[in-house]
């Protein structure tokens, strides 16, 4: 299936393989099927969409290392999209927005120890939601109903190509088990997501892992966080991360010490929390490839891209 890039294969070859593949149509009939399903869903949850952007003087500080993507334009520093995040937020201190989401192209430069992985694109997209004045119990509720109805969608309207690529229909599933990092992690050691999304055979919440600063830090019980992760079975892993958020001054401050986030970047965005500006969100974002790669049982999420993204990879086009 997958040509590997040495001296008899160039990357021509390797690339014009990859787009040609007999499977890809199939997996991007799926893929497409389930954007247009989300649509549908966010439409009648009445969430209302924005148009992504891909530059912005801030963008998401990850809580992993990537190389920097940054441009100079009009005498200003621009950083590629590592996610809405920000975004949501601020886009939601209209007074006549309550829910929003993107479907939004994100640049992670991932280094080389994430090219096999099977979930890492350097290039990739997730549909990127969130909720003024809810909270994480009203998120993961919504996530579980959006599965359901992705995936009874794709069954209906895909069914053959779900058979063929999946080997079965996609599943229905009932209320979702929730697990906390610490708790997995004394029973299965530090790999304990993967072990346990291996063991798994029906996705899973995974709460509290300490992230970014604009994950919320639970205030009742301080040095744990208001945040949950999507993991897809099967080994399959992380498919969608999301948070309440932290919206207030001095606890946005708190947090990005914490987490040694420079205050010099997200002066503008401290000035209006500093005036009580943050909304009180809720939200997430799901990979789309992931999602892809879950429902198709693909060994990578690079099998759902036509042109491919793997972390380090030489590409052509
Ligand atoms: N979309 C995620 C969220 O809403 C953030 C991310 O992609 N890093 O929490």
């Amino acid at each position: 299936m997958e040509l590997e890039i040495t001296k008899e294969a160039t990357v021509v070859d390797y690339t014009v393989n990859h787009l040609k593949r007999a499977e890809l149509p199939k997996i991007l009939r799926v893929q497409q099927g389930i954007v247009r399903a989300t649509h549908d869903f966010m439409f009648k949850k009445g969430l209302t969409q924005l148009m992504p952007l891909m530059l912005s003087p801030i963008t998401d500080p990850l809580n992993h290392g990537v190389v920097d993507a940054t441009i100079g334009y009009a005498e200003q520093r621009w950083s590629l999209t590592k996610s809405m995040i920000f975004h949501k937020q601020l886009a939601l201190m209209n007074p006549a927005l309550d829910s929003i989401y993107i479907v939004s192209p994100n640049v992670r430069l991932e280094f080389a120890d994430r090219a096999d992985t099977g979930r890492h694109l350097f290039e990739f997209t997730q549909v990127d939601f969130e909720f003024k004045g809810k909270d994480r119990f009203f998120v993961m509720e919504f996530m579980e109903e959006l599965v359901n109805f992705v995936f009874r969608r794709l069954n209906e309207e895909l069914p053959e190509t779900i058979m063929e690529l999946r080997g079965e229909l996609l599943p229905q599933y009932e209320k979702w088990e929730v697990c906390r990092t610490e708790k997995l992690e004394a029973a299965f050691g530090p790999e304990y997501e993967h072990l346990k999304s291996k063991e798994a055979t029906v996705p899973f919440w995974l709460l509290n892992h300490k992230r970014e600063f604009y994950d919320k830090e639970d205030p009742k019980k301080r040095g744990t966080y208001l945040n949950y992760d999507l993991i897809w079975p099967e080994g399959y892993g992380e498919g969608l991360s999301g948070a309440e958020r932290e919206h207030e001054y001095r606890q946005i401050r708190k947090r990005m010490a914490e987490v040694g986030t420079s205050e010099d970047v997200f002066a503008n965005y401290l000035e209006i929390a500093k005036e009580g500006g943050i909304p009180k969100t809720a939200g997430a974002g799901f990979g789309v490839e992931r999602m892809t790669r879950f429902i198709c049982r693909l060994k990578d999420v690079d099998e759902a891209t036509v042109f491919s993204r793997k972390p380090f990879a030489k590409a052509i086009f």
